[in-house]
């Protein structure tokens, strides 16, 4: 059920210089994509400290493979859903509108997102620990378990180029996500539970320099006591109903 959206929001927006979506997995949930930390979370089953990290990767690269191998098959199966191509449409609507995801699916591209920042990397593009050879899946030779790069006299491991913990998150992605935080007249924090650092700092940066902070997720989290507005529901439903508001203030004036 869409909550109602408020017309102060919608005057906001269409009156805004700089306009900035910080997603997470959750706008991904309506595709198919397992969140992380839902009771159908691929994390139920393992724990971030013992897959999503270089450690357990060099300790045992054939179960973290298997991990990833199963997050790829599961994102090439499935859709951007309405959620995705309602924040493409965002960039058309406002001028100056930036999209900071967490997600490593690759779904805000597919939708037609063109201004993205991927903080925690890409899980369509790999390259090899030794070289830095870039890989796409579809140039991962095709052995089952672990590959190997095949650059003449390497032979390094592929690894995803997703970030794991404990490993910095990329230098320009990021500085770029802090001044659109910074600079947001208006924030939207958007199906994340904002647990993981130092994404998670991202939106109240932005309320600290004066954004109107909104938040999307159909469940209360940590950061919901500080925002301006909680639109409780699924990003699927409530971003869609956003962009029609807008559109319509754009015509009647
Ligand atoms: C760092 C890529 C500096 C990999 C991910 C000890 C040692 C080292 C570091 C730390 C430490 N202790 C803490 C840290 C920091 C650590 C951290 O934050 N840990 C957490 C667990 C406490 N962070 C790091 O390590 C980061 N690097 O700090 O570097 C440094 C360097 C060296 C030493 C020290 C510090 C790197 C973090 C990046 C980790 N990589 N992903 C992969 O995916 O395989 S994180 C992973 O979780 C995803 O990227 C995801 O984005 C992220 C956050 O999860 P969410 O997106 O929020 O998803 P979640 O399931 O949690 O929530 C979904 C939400 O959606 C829910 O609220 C739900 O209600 C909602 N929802 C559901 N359906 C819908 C919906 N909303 C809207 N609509 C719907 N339909
Ligand atoms: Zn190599």
């Amino acid at each position: 059920m869409t909550p109602p959206i408020p017309d102060t929001l919608i005057s906001r927006l269409t009156s805004a210089g700089a306009v900035t979506f910080f997603t997470g997995a959750g706008v991904s949930a309506e595709s198919g994509v397992p969140t992380f930390r839902g009771t159908d979370g691929i994390w139920a089953k393992f724990k971030p400290e013992e897959l999503a990290n270089l450690s357990a990767f060099m300790k045992n690269p054939e179960l973290v493979w298997e991990w990833y191998r199963a997050r790829k098959t599961i994102i090439a199966t499935v859709r951007p859903n309405a959620g995705h191509f309602a924040l493409a449409a965002m960039e058309a609507l406002f001028p100056g509108c930036t999209l900071i995801t967490q997600n490593i699916d690759n779904l805000h591209r597919r939708a037609g997102s063109r201004h993205i920042l991927e903080l925690h990397g890409n899980i369509e593009r790999n390259y090899c620990l030794k070289c830095g050879a870039p890989y796409g899946d579809e140039d991962l030779p095709q052995t089952e378990g672990v590959p190997r790069c095949s650059r003449a006299g390497c032979a390094g491991l592929i690894r995803p180029d997703v970030v794991w913990f404990g490993e910095m998150l990329p230098e320009d992605e990021w500085d770029a996500a802090v001044r659109a935080s910074a600079a947001a007249d208006v924030f939207f924090s958007v199906g994340t539970s904002g647990i993981v650092y130092p994404a998670a700092s991202l939106p109240l940066t932005a309320k600290q320099q004066g954004a109107f902070l909104v938040e999307i997720n159909p469940e209360p989290t940590s950061l919901t006591r500080s925002v301006d507005l909680f639109l409780q529901g699924l990003s699927g439903e409530i971003l869609p109903a956003i962009v029609e508001r807008v559109k319509e203030k754009r015509i009647v004036g």
